[in-house]
């Protein structure tokens, strides 16, 4: 059993997000510091033995981030990011979702085996206005953090600043059976880290903020909060972390090096805990991990970095021992079996700025790019064409599957990637093999998660079919339907309409 602790971000140091012409460093805000925010666990309309009843709401609000005015932000069931949304496998889940926003969204539930396009939520299932719309779905995957966001292309990176993202748990008996702490907001915490610039009486402005390689601000914000500080009172504690930021990419490490336990990645546990003091996450990246405060007492303090930035505090208090080993197994992985005969398919992710693109094409809501038999387990090769001097790491998407990390460079995986993940940086320069088999018949994007990336086109779609079956036709939204209901929404003329997206199709010469 290996016990090796590692000390580095793994990731090529040259493509780190400090090296940018645009980069925002963080700074600490001069505000006082506040407990962490721990978003309320959303209640089930009703619950079954067999199945469970949510109604998801998007919707606007006002939030108090920083001393004086308050900040308009959007929310699900709350002000800003939303409440912890718990999904357990195997019971039938029903979900109303409503918009109680003044323009359309959808609601993608980033990390869940879902059918698509619809349920899964990416562009092409808009809802409304004033609309509630309903959608069901069991799900049959391991436990893991997942989450849910807004993703109405060309428009996503803009609510998802405006606060539309929230945690999305998947439960399952064996993690539940597996002695990790487990009690939600005491040992077991939530961080989506985020990045915002506060203008004027502390808003936000997304226009003025706006650069096409993603957007950042200089103040961190840790589930909605400034400057947050959180009580320990139990030895150990369990940190489900999502680089939930648009652009930002986090480099975390704490106080003293104090090393900690990966548990988890993306889309389920680890198959055994790695050991490290730093750790990268990417964005839309999530990693479960194991803090053991065993080494502190009562009034110490110990505190979160990313890079030279303290971005959390944790205040020790007294605590009882706890003596519990973290297991050495956590999942047994069964690796879906490639037929030597099935074609290696090739992506490439290209460009910077306004000129991204997803094998050499923008994305258009309307043209499939690819198609795959549902069951058929395939390796993608996914080249981040960038170059190693100057390029940047593209994190990689796919929607409504988990895959697995085969290699990069032909050299192994990362020793944190050895589980089922949904995004995977890419260094400039790269290719990363993963393997990728879709349980679901639908039609999935897969993009860069830099969210202004995705938007400005670096994002492609793929048809999956039941290979016996006729191949269905589904209906795709198309732009000018969503550009004219944006335009309604805002009493404007579509002439006159600014979505950031669509900035980089124009500057190209391209239509979406
Ligand atoms: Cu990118």
């Amino acid at each position: 059993m290996s016990k090796e602790i590692y000390h580095n971000y793994f990731f090529d140091e040259p493509a780190f997000n400090t090296h940018d012409g645009g980069y925002v460093p963080l700074e600490v805000a001069d505000a006082p510091e506040k407990p962490l925010a721990i978003p309320a666990l959303l209640k089930p309309d009703k619950e079954t033995d067999t199945d469970i009843w949510y109604t998801v709401t998007a919707q606007a609000g006002e939030t108090q981030i920083l001393p004086g005015q308050k900040t308009k932000t959007w929310g699900y069931n709350a002000t800003i990011l939303g409440q912890t949304i718990v999904y357990p496998v195997g019971k039938h889940i029903h979900v109303a979702l409503e918009n109680h926003l003044s323009e359309l969204t959808t609601f993608h539930w980033h990390g869940l085996i879902v059918s698509g396009p619809y349920v899964d939520g990416g562009c092409h299932a808009p809802v409304y206005p004033g609309e509630t719309k309903h959608i069901d779905f069991t799900l049959d995957q391991p436990a893991a953090t997942t989450w849910l966001h807004a993703h109405p292309c060309p428009s996503t990176a803009e609510q998802v600043w405006h606060g539309l993202a929230t945690l999305v748990l998947v439960k399952d008996d064996h993690i539940n059976s597996l002695p990790l702490p487990h009690n939600y907001g005491v040992d077991d915490i939530p961080l989506v880290l985020q990045d915002r610039r506060f203008h004027e009486n502390n808003q936000l402005d997304y226009h003025a903020d706006y650069d096409p390689d993603g957007v950042q601000g200089p103040t961190a914000m840790i589930n909605g909060t400034v400057n947050p500080v959180f009580d320990v009172t139990t030895q150990k504690i369990r940190l489900r972390i999502l680089d939930g930021a648009n652009r930002r990419e986090w480099r975390l490490h704490f106080s003293d090096d104090l090393k900690f336990a990966q548990v988890g990645g993306d889309s389920s546990l680890l198959p055994e805990p790695v050991y490290l003091d730093h750790l990268m996450l990417t964005c839309a990246e999530r990693a479960e991990i194991v803090v053991d405060f065993a080494g502190y007492h009562d009034g110490q303090t110990v505190t979160l970095f990313t890079d030279d930035t303290p971005i959390v505090k944790f205040r020790i208090h007294q605590f009882a021992p706890d003596n519990t080993a973290l297991p050495d197994h956590l999942l047994t992985i069964d690796k879906p079996k490639v037929d030597p005969k099935t074609p290696i398919r090739k992506i490439v992710m290209s460009g910077m700025d306004e000129s991204v693109m997803m094998d050499n094409k923008k994305f258009s809501m309307q043209r499939i790019d690819a198609t795959q038999p549902v069951g058929q387990a395939q390796y993608w090769d996914i080249t981040n064409a960038n170059s190693p001097e100057s390029g940047m790491v593209h994190p990689f998407h796919v929607h409504g599957t988990e895959f697995l990390v085969i290699s990069r460079n032909g050299q192994a995986p990362y020793p944190n990637e050895h589980g089922f993940k949904d995004t995977v940086g890419v260094n400039p320069g790269e290719t990363v093999r993963i393997l990728v088999r879709f349980d679901l018949p639908g039609v999935y994007m897969y993009h860069c998660h830099i969210i202004e990336h995705e938007d400005g086109g670096m994002m492609a779609q793929i048809q999956t079919y039941y290979p016996d079956k006729p191949m269905p036709k589904y209906k795709l939204m198309d732009m000018d339907t969503l550009m004219n209901a944006f335009a309604k929404e805002r009493g404007i003329d579509p002439k006159d309409l600014w979505m950031a997206g669509m900035d980089s199709y124009r500057k190209m010469g391209m239509k979406m």
